[in-house]
């Protein structure tokens, strides 16, 4: 098994690596990859130096598997091109995730329809995925009619240059502006580009991503997605109407019960999902569960997750797994 990590020097990048490392993915050899200005850097994994190598020559090793994390632009052009190769590709860029040939997979979710012939598999939105995977088993029992959600995403979710901004600024220094406003002490109701129906691209990819995933057009999805000057996960505040009405305690017990899934839910204990404990956790955190009182057959849920966990790299791992599992490589 040949494995390459497409834009292992980033962000999303080292997060793979290190979800490589936890899990202790089975792999033979391991292609570190990166645009050509990085290629002939020197990375350490698993105590083994490594020479970064440029998008052609990886092509040229013709790895089986490669998950990428390089940008839309880079998955656009060198997807393809791998794919010819035999090598199955994993993007966690945008894209493929919207083109009817490709597969949207959240492992928990829709891995087995992965198929033998599927070359370019991509990775859903950051968070996309933790909601999705917070309301799957729940769906399966209740049906969802509508969805109505908030997020407070982390400015991790940006890149490592909307980090340098926050921490430029809580640091009284001058800053790099990645954002078009100052982003520490401040809140900004503005991810990605606005389209020309008043939503975000981020907004519209939470509300189509929802709808692939389930496989299921006549689910209602409404989205506000906001950057917070905060780290380690983003938050999302969801009100969901299911078609039918359900129990308050079953509803917990169907969640605790939910692969990926940890419910975090103890008001009277201050017990609640934060970003800052959902760091480096694989996991999807729930809590804050209590029923909209306002309209019928109604929840409210607040679901946390590490962005760059679950919301990428843990997710491209997982499907990668999937295949090696299901001896698919
Ligand atoms: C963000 N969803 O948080 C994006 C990252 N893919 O900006």
């Amino acid at each position: 098994m040949k494995l390459a990590v497409v834009g292992a020097t980033g962000l999303v990048g080292s997060e793979i690596l290190e979800v490589l490392d936890e899990h202790n993915f089975p792999f033979d050899e391991l292609l570190l990859v990166a645009s050509e200005r990085s290629a002939g850097k020197k990375m350490t994994f698993k105590g083994k130096e490594y020479t970064v190598i440029g998008l052609k020559q990886a092509v040229s090793e013709k790895p089986d598997i490669a998950i990428f994390s390089a940008g839309g632009g880079t998955s656009l052009e060198w997807a393809p091109k791998f794919a010819e190769v035999g090598t199955i590709v994993i993007d966690n860029s945008s894209a493929w995730r919207m083109d009817p040939t490709k597969k949207l997979v959240v492992p928990e979710i829709n891995a087995k329809d992965l198929r033998i012939d599927d070359r370019i598999i991509a990775n859903p939105n950051c968070s996309t995925i933790q909601m999705v995977l917070a309301l799957t088993k729940l769906r399966d029992k209740y049906g969802i009619k509508r969805i109505v959600v908030s997020t407070y995403q982390s400015v991790t979710g940006t890149g490592k240059a909307a980090v340098d901004q926050m921490m430029a600024e809580r640091a009284g220094q001058p800053a790099e502006m990645v954002y078009p406003h100052k982003i520490d002490m401040n809140v900004l109701p503005h991810i990605d580009v606005f389209q020309p129906n008043g939503y975000t691209k981020e907004e519209m990819k939470m509300i189509n991503e929802t709808k692939k995933i389930f496989n299921d057009n006549s689910i209602q999805v409404t989205a506000t997605t906001v950057r917070i000057p905060t780290m380690g996960g983003h938050s999302e505040s969801v009100n969901v109407e299911f078609k039918q009405d359900f129990d308050l305690e079953e509803v917990k017990e169907i969640l605790s019960k939910t692969p990926g899934v940890v419910v975090q839910d103890d008001p009277t204990n201050n017990i609640y999902p934060m970003p800052l404990t959902a760091h480096k956790r694989d996991e999807v955190f729930v809590g804050r569960l209590r029923r909209d009182e306002s309209q019928p057959n109604t929840l409210n849920m607040w679901i946390v997750a590490d962005n760059l966990r679950k919301g990428a790299a843990t997710n491209a791992v997982q499907i990668a797994e999937y295949l090696v599992e299901h001896s698919m490589v």
